[in-house]
């Protein structure tokens, strides 16, 4: 067994340290921030979770390794990790979320049924769908709680002997001469034969060398208390869903969880702006509760009550949104993972496994082809 560095333990990082502490790996952990902070892309209360994947069939056999790892580590916790709600795609018969996810659910033999716009009204009343629109419903979708999860993957991994620095802000990492890593905090300098780096929106700046075709965008997630109560949006009534409108944009959200903050998720799916991870304007600005009311209004006009709270939260975005995992071009004992561009959390359980595979033995069984960043080739000078 060797010792390996973890650069950053947001939801990435906490499962890497995880996996590579329980193969009898000596790992150092390294996060700039608190245990389960909400300065990244791994808070907010909810993740959703779903295995017909619109974005692309070939995610859907990681999907089912990262249920059973949730499942393992639900095992592990007290804490709620994985609620399986069912989930709705919604929008018109070829939109990308329904089209998508119909077309992965047949390759993939996955439990679904399609609805019409009647069975949505009838079986989730809250959602004012037009008639022209239909849904998948998939009932093994559902939410993970981002800080409950990095924090029994963190609590696992410590268990194991994971060494975990927090409020430890990596300032350069190198490959030193003997094949190593070495890599530079205000606190010291550590060495080790192997390094993960899973920096979400601190990659651009850790990964530098690459040149990786990056953007760090700010998200808004709200809370409103229902007008008529939480009760249609509770638990075994409501669903998780993804709602794509006529021009391509898409709400998402959650039932109502229990517990702070309150009120019933909703937010919008890639509409984010450009931002400086160390200079996130953290407050949310009438605009933009404006424009989440219109939306509520037109679709969810039960969801349009009181607003309980805000949040925003970062996305790592590549150009094609497909993740980058893979060893570093050119220092294979470092891998790198990130940028999950908004849509990654729910793979953290696996992607942990695909990193421990690939910092000990240089590859692993699970199908990564897509998540090369050669693909960006042409900036990776
Ligand atoms: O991956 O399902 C998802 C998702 C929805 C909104 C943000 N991510």
């Amino acid at each position: 067994m060797g010792d390996v560095i973890v650069i950053g333990l947001g939801g990435m990082g906490s499962a890497a340290a995880y996996h590579l502490a329980r193969r009898g790996w000596q790992v150092i952990g390294l996060e700039r921030f608190t245990p389960a902070h909400n300065r990244g892309s791994s808070h907010g209360r909810s993740r959703i979770i779903r295995q017909a994947y619109f974005e692309d069939p070939a995610y859907v056999p990681l999907l089912l390794r990262a249920y059973e790892l949730w499942e393992d580590l639900q095992r592990t916790s007290s804490e709620p990790l994985l609620t399986i709600t069912g989930g709705l795609m919604i929008g018109r018969a070829e939109s990308s979320v329904v089209r998508g996810a119909l077309h992965s659910a047949q390759m993939h033999h996955l439990p679904h049924e399609l609805l019409d716009a009647a069975d949505i009204r009838r079986r989730f009343p809250p959602f004012n769908v037009g008639d022209d629109e239909v849904a998948l419903y998939e009932a093994r979708a559902g939410f993970l709680d981002p800080e409950a999860t990095v924090r029994a993957h963190l609590d696992q991994a410590a268990r194991h002997g994971a060494d975990l620095h927090f409020d430890e802000p990596v300032t350069a990492w190198e490959s030193t001469p003997g094949g190593g890593v070495r890599v530079t905090t205000p606190a010291g300098v550590y060495e080790a034969e192997r390094a993960v780096i899973a920096p979400g929106a601190w990659a651009p700046r850790l990964l530098a060398d690459l040149s990786l075709p990056l953007t760090v965008e700010r998200q808004v997630l709200y809370w409103f208390e229902p007008v008529g109560g939480r009760e249609p949006f509770s638990i075994g009534r409501f669903p998780i869903y993804i709602w794509e409108d006529a021009r391509g944009d898409a709400l998402y959200g959650f039932p109502a969880q229990g517990g702070p903050p309150g009120g019933v998720k909703v937010a919008f799916f890639y509409r984010g702006h450009p931002t400086d991870p160390d200079r996130v304007d953290r407050s949310v600005h009438p605009e933009e509760i404006a424009e989440m009311r219109t939306a509520l209004a037109q679709r969810i006009p039960a969801l349009n009550g009181p607003l309980v709270a805000t949040a925003t939260c970062l996305y790592t975005l590549t150009p094609d949104h497909h993740f980058i995992i893979a060893p570093h071009p050119r220092a294979p004992q470092v891998i790198i993972a990130s940028p999950c561009s908004g849509h990654g959390y729910k793979f953290a359980s696996v992607i942990g496994e695909i990193l421990a595979d690939l910092a000990i033995d240089g590859s692993t069984r699970h199908s990564i082809a897509l998540f090369d960043p050669a693909r960006f080739r042409a900036t990776d000078a």
